[in-house]
């Protein structure tokens, strides 16, 4: 993968329109630090990093990339790159610390200024509300397996709308509500770290419904900005064309992408999957389908690898012959395309961005100089799969690279590194990789063609 020869960025830029998004994302809790300054409160990830085991360098986002004091100089760094988009997330715990009740006018002034700086720098904000970090107060209440988070959030979602929404691009509810349902309560390697398959699958239904409910309310209030919500897809691939594993990997397909587009954009649950979850089938109300199926104004697409099933399981990704990322997840751009081209097939799309792509590899500072071609080559055949996608027809209007820094890669801890700028925890100096200058390069490539 090193050896390959960088893709030319002009060659490449031909092959999107001049109005198409090009961002950088963050999310609070990776980033921010500042983790007890200004009153916020604790969200469930400050208190699950403080369980011995849960994070594989025992660290915590206490001070992460220091970025609640050095925003200015970070959204600098965004202008430099030359993208028209920066998505990032709200620490819900830093505006409303309990999550109910009162709110917090300096954590509010926080995102109000981070919010006027990308303006000022001519970059669109892109919000999200929901980037895993919950007040732990409400974990405390239940958390999101209790429905009455759901109206928790969208009261927050107000809130934030109404101070913020009149300047923002897009107003994201969730932010891959299938790794907080799983991955927090079903596995429970992430916050608040419980393992129940049915709190998952009710956790899940909550996520959903609380993101069509605080559209609803949205709408109604009149908010200028696009709603939408953001999911971790992947192409789910069967090992070999035998029954057995076409049928593994139909359910698999189902709890990742079907569980959670069907609902979105054809208003029910797939029934294969509801069949196979027996008594761990989610606990629906009248009226929660249509709420969870209120129109969205794009889709959020995150993609980093595809995953294949045999009956038994997911195969080993180090088993297929392709290179793997320091996640040891498969690179492999032709399954963004593949996937892409999917959804545009089986359902009604709105617009679509890619919200997340990227990869951690293990790098290296040379000279001051950090070399990351793996990510520039990954990053490039991602871009080049989107391209793909877009010529086939698929309402693709952007991409965004994960991640603007090096952070907070959750139970992984600092040791995995996404960032297209390196940070170094111990000066917090940040410096631009490679990748960061070919993106830099593809960009004005981008505007040269619009010039021309
Ligand atoms: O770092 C995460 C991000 O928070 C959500 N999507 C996947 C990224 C890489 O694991």
């Amino acid at each position: 993968m090193q050896q390959q020869p960088p893709i030319d960025p002009r060659a490449l830029a031909r092959r999107f329109p001049q109005d198409f998004t090009w961002g950088v994302a963050t999310s609070a809790y990776q980033i921010e630090g500042a983790a007890h300054e200004d009153g916020r409160g604790d969200s469930i990830w400050d208190v699950f990093c403080r369980q011995p085991g849960a994070i594989a360098d025992a660290s915590n986002g206490d001070v992460a990339c220091d970025h609640y004091h050095r925003w200015q100089a970070d959204l600098d760094l965004v202008g430099r790159l030359g993208v028209n988009a920066y998505r990032f997330s709200v620490a819900w715990p830093r505006v409303q610390p309990l999550g109910h009740g009162a709110w917090n006018q300096r954590g509010l002034d926080f995102y109000e200024r981070l919010v006027d700086g990308l303006l000022q720098r001519g970059i669109a904000p892109h919000l999200t509300l929901n980037h895993w970090d919950l007040p732990q107060a409400l974990q405390e209440r239940g958390g999101w397996a209790d429905r009455d988070t759901v109206h928790r959030f969208v009261d927050y979602a107000g809130e934030i709308a109404r101070r913020l929404g009149s300047r923002l691009r897009s107003l994201t509810t969730h932010n891959e509500p299938f790794v907080q349902a799983v991955l927090g309560h079903e596995s429970g390697i992430f916050a608040p770290g419980i393992r129940d398959r049915g709190v998952a699958v009710q956790v899940a239904h909550h996520l959903l419904l609380s993101h069509g409910l605080a559209l609803r309310a949205l709408r109604a209030e009149g908010v200028a900005c696009d709603l939408g919500i953001v999911l971790n897809l992947a192409p789910i691939q069967p090992a070999s064309g035998s029954e057995a594993d076409l049928a593994r990997a139909r359910l698999e397909d189902g709890r990742l992408v079907r569980w959670y587009v069907d609902p979105l954009l054809r208003g029910s649950y797939p029934q294969d999957v509801v069949q196979a979850l027996g008594a761990d089938a989610p606990k629906v109300q009248p009226g929660d389908m249509e709420a969870i199926a209120e129109p969205l104004d794009f889709l959020g697409v995150n993609y980093y690898s595809r995953t294949v099933f045999n009956a038994d399981g997911a195969v080993d990704p180090g088993s297929l012959g392709n290179p793997l990322t320091d996640m040891g997840w498969e690179v492999y751009p032709q399954g963004l395309a593949d996937l892409l081209m999917r959804l545009h097939r089986d359902y009604p799309l709105p617009d679509v961005y890619v919200t997340e792509n990227g990869a951690a590899f293990p790098d290296q500072m040379v000279d001051a100089r950090v070399p990351d071609h793996a990510r520039t080559q990954y990053i490039a055949s991602h871009i080049s799969a989107a391209a793909d996608a877009l010529a086939a027809g698929v309402p693709l209007r952007g991409f965004m690279v994960w991640s603007l820094l090096d952070n907070f890669e959750w139970a992984s801890g600092y040791a995995k590194r996404f960032g297209i700028v390196h940070v170094d925890y111990a000066t917090q100096r940040r410096t631009p990789k490679a990748s960061a200058a070919w993106y830099r390069d593809f960009l004005l490539a981008m505007r040269a063609s619009v010039a021309a």
